[in-house]
């Protein structure tokens, strides 16, 4: 299993390297930083648009404990209250939620910030505060 992965360590930052062009940011940063970091490595923020991607993730983050329990992805949600895909600019037609996500939790606990960024965790998606900081995925450009 070990041999399918490329560890790298630069400066205390893990980067995981695993099939399907993603590479796994070992430093809690908040969504828009995270956006931001991928753009700066010629990279987007990952965008899950089917199923064996979801599942080549999920394996991954339940086989690796250690690295971090939830990293961001690209799908925030737009005005109208539908998710889209920010790295890729594309609506958000797959989907692989955790059950009782999207919540929208600190919204409906009164806090000024609703949660309105996506995060895989090894059982599905969520709904986070996008300013919260998490480990965050980058996808390679596929065009
Ligand atoms: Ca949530």
């Amino acid at each position: 299993m070990v041999n399918n992965y490329l560890l790298i360590v630069v400066l205390l930052q893990i980067i995981v390297v695993i099939r399907g062009g993603f590479k796994m940011y070992s430093e809690p940063v908040n969504w828009y930083q995270a956006l931001i970091n991928c753009k700066t490595n010629n990279t987007e923020l990952a965008s899950i648009s089917a199923g064996n991607y979801q599942n080549e993730l999920e394996e991954f983050l339940k086989n690796n404990n250690g690295l971090g329990k939830i990293f961001w992805l690209s799908g925030t949600k737009e005005g109208n209250g539908k998710y889209y895909w920010a790295g890729t600019g594309s609506k958000m037609d797959y989907m692989k939620w955790a059950v009782g996500q999207p919540d929208d939790y600190k919204q409906a606990m009164n806090y000024n910030e609703g949660e309105h960024c996506v995060a895989i965790m090894d059982d599905g998606w969520t709904d986070l505060t996008c300013f919260e900081q998490y480990p965050y995925i980058c996808q390679e450009q596929t065009c």
